[in-house]
């Protein structure tokens, strides 16, 4: 037991990454039923999807399980009042601010852990009152900061009093001590569970994971103000052209949709596949229980 074992009133410190279209019902509670913190990744899904969702996890897991609110979303505060309703166990925030939804949230009892790539942000957060933070370094997938896990996560830990959850780049369990060596007092996992024989997504997807090799997963749209890491093919190269133009208007079309694309139709080449670069260290599709053994494998913490 440690504190956000406690915490969250869970076996292992291991808490899904919140990856929108990826992160289904399916994934959360086999991540849960493992041990660990299972999410639904809200993303831009519609609030009915997302209670839709939470009902689907509840049949499947008796175990705590939360919901990740990508707080971009157009739906944000209808899922936020479902969120309400539903009363999950935690929820985690991603690409923004969500202050205004904590004192909410712990109200009805729900644990909140934003999701922040910088000192000052983590600092807001916790005078906002989230319980933890997952500190999440710029090797991760999707939209990231700019900071390394390794530089982001023992001065998170330095600025705050709330446990420290660290992110970006652990796939194993070297991974796992690394962080827990740099003060965290858990792990937030998301590519290897990409790689899940539960998780949902397209084979396509999950064989472009297990391909990639170290420097595939790069950056695109840092000129948009959301850089975001995915596995480098066609559409990382049409859109590193249309960056190099600074054509913001043909950039955004050429994206939107994309994910939904790599998820669903399986389509490599151009559809977006958001991956950390521990994609590199995914050899194999595995169970998510057997992905959480191999997590923990010798690991000792407090
Ligand atoms: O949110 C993520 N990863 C994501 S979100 C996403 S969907 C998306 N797609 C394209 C563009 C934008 C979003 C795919 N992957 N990770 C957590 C994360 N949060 N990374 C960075 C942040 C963040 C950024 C600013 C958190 C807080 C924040 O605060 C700004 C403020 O106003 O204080």
């Amino acid at each position: 037991m440690n504190t956000i074992t406690k915490l969250l009133n869970i076996k292992y410190p291991i808490v899904q990454g919140g990856m929108a279209w990826v992160a289904t019902a399916e994934l959360a509670a086999a991540v849960s039923n493992a041990g660990g913190l299972g999410l639904i990744a809200a993303g831009n899904a519609p609030a009915e999807w997302v209670r839709e969702q939470i009902i689907k996890a509840k049949s499947l897991t008796s175990s705590p399980f939360g919901v990740n609110v990508m707080l971009l979303s157009p739906y944000v505060d209808e899922v936020m009042n479902v969120l309400l309703e539903e009363r999950v166990a935690a929820v985690t925030t991603g690409a923004g601010n969500p202050a205004k939804y904590i004192p909410k949230l712990k109200d009805v009892g729900t644990v909140v852990i934003p999701v922040i790539p910088s000192i000052a942000i983590a600092q807001k957060m916790e005078k906002s009152g989230a319980d933890a933070v997952v500190a999440e370094g710029t090797e991760a997938g999707g939209h990231i900061g700019e900071l390394t896990t390794m530089t982001l996560v023992p001065q998170v830990v330095d600025a705050v009093h709330i446990p420290v959850i660290a992110a970006g780049g652990i796939a194993d369990n070297r991974g796992v001590a690394a962080a827990f060596a740099l003060g965290a007092s858990g792990v937030q996992v998301g590519t290897r569970f990409i790689c899940s024989t539960e998780c949902t997504v397209h084979q396509n997807y999950k064989n472009a994971v297990i391909s990639a090799k170290d420097r595939d997963a790069v950056v695109t749209g840092r000129f948009t103000g959301h850089p975001v890491r995915t596995l480098k093919n066609k559409l990382v190269r049409d859109m590193d052209k249309l960056e190099k133009e600074q054509n913001l208007e043909e950039f955004e079309k050429l994206g939107a949709g994309a994910l939904q694309r790599a998820v669903m139709d399986g389509d490599t080449g151009y559809g977006s596949l958001m991956a950390g670069q521990s994609a590199a260290l995914v050899k194999e599709i595995k169970p998510c229980a057997e992905i959480i053994e191999e997590l923990m494998k010798g690991i000792i913490y407090e």
